[in-house]
């Protein structure tokens, strides 16, 4: 069983949606971070960096004590080697899909955080934020889009935790001034993967 430290935000759902996928039995714990619950000793004690996601395995695969573990991408790359699901085992595709995954991690979602921060919730208006975070993100829907006229997914013609990981930010693109019929191969794929019952259930709560 595992404990989900969770609240419905993109990251948040990174997590749901790779949950629902494989089957992975789990309980939501839910955490209000409009109301600073990410604070709580007890929160930060599994999640030092107060923020979600965060996940604790009560079966991890070597027998032991309880694994607690926070930031998305390595929660990502904890339940595919747990299940063996969702990170192809051939060394080329696999390696492929990592590296869309560390993307990602580094770039894509934090830039895209920016975005919408300096868009939507930013107390003043700054131009020159704004400007500098949406340039920054069309370039990166560029990148993503160009890899996607390659291959149906993102690290090759799986679907992988690299997909995983960036279809909850992509799929924000109103709020971050991103107009989708500039990047027609990220709207087929947001498409395709929206489609998903896996997709469908972990939306449920939008
Ligand atoms: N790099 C982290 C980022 C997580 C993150 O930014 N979580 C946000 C919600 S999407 C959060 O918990 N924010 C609360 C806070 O910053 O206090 C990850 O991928 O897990």
């Amino acid at each position: 069983m595992i404990d989900l430290y969770y609240a419905p935000t993109p990251n948040g759902y990174k997590i749901t949606l790779f949950l629902e996928e494989t089957g992975l039995p789990y309980t939501i714990h839910p955490i209000n971070i409009s109301a600073d619950e990410q604070f709580k000793p007890e929160f930060l004690a599994i999640a030092p960096n107060n923020k979600i996601p965060a996940i604790v395995d009560h079966q991890p695969a070597d027998g032991g004590e309880p694994i607690s573990l926070f930031e998305s991408g390595a929660i990502l790359f904890y339940l595919a080697n747990k299940t063996g699901q969702l990170l192809s085992k051939d060394l080329r595709e696999r390696t492929e899909q990592l590296q869309w995954l560390f993307w990602q991690m580094a770039g894509f979602g934090p830039m895209l955080g920016q975005n919408h921060h300096f868009n939507c919730y930013a107390p003043e208006v700054v131009p020159y934020a704004i400007k500098r975070y949406v340039e920054e993100s069309q370039r990166l829907y560029k990148v993503l889009n160009t890899q996607l006229e390659k291959t149906d997914y993102l690290g090759g013609n799986e679907y992988s935790i690299a997909d995983i990981a960036t279809y909850p930010w992509a799929k924000c693109h109103e709020y971050q001034k991103i107009n989708l019929q500039d990047y027609p191969a990220v709207e087929k794929w947001l498409d395709k993967i929206k489609q998903r019952p896996a997709t469908i259930t972990a939306y449920h709560d939008a």
